[in-house]
């Protein structure tokens, strides 16, 4: 069947994708300031993962379930945190964390949710598409047709809040091109 609009999947309330958020220009841009960045393995648990971190702002850490507060993000990176809070409508000193990560070719991210003290996410693609998956949290609610998997492309912007954020997990398949993200957190009030 023909339609006059690309068909999209019916996400989980709470959920908003929006391709070419950044132009290719910003893109070049954000991935020079990427390249200054150190990034280490991310380790989980004791398990470190192929992928690669750096976090700005408000850390979780899975060893010690708890936040600590680093080093600011560098300025080169406040227009992106402006352009998301414009579009989202809410104060740039909302975000909390700017968690930067390269994912190798071939690497994940396994089924989670994001950590307890964290609100809204926002997460911006850069250099390479991938496939992102969306399943109900509840093991109940899992099993045939629970998994909804989509394309988000490089220059996208994924919005993650409501239910899409407290009763959904989210993984992404093995990349095929490295891809880096850029993901913004704001803090659970109260
Ligand atoms: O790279 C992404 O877009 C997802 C990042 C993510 O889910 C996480 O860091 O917990």
């Amino acid at each position: 069947m023909n339609t006059l609009f690309p068909l999209e999947p019916a996400f989980p309330e709470g959920f908003v994708y929006i391709p070419g958020f950044i132009t290719p220009g910003e893109e070049a841009e954000l991935y020079k300031q990427v390249s200054k960045v150190e990034l280490h393995n991310f380790n989980f648990q004791g398990f470190t993962a192929n992928r690669k971190v750096a976090s700005f702002g408000y850390d979780y850490s899975f060893e010690n379930l708890g936040l600590t507060k680093g080093k600011d993000w560098p300025p080169a990176f406040d227009f992106l945190v402006e352009k998301v809070s414009k579009h989202l409508n809410i104060k740039p000193v909302e975000f909390a964390e700017l968690l930067v990560t390269e994912y190798p070719v071939g690497s994940v991210i396994n089924w989670h949710r994001d950590a307890p003290p964290f609100d809204l996410i926002a997460g911006i693609s850069l250099m390479s598409d991938c496939n992102f998956r969306l399943r109900p949290h509840d093991k109940a609610k899992q099993g045939r047709g629970s998994v909804i998997s989509f394309p988000v492309n490089r220059r996208s912007l994924y919005i993650m809040r409501g239910l899409s954020r407290t009763e959904w997990q989210h993984s992404i398949s093995a990349v095929k091109q490295t891809r880096y993200s850029i993901t913004l957190r704001t803090l659970r009030r109260g």
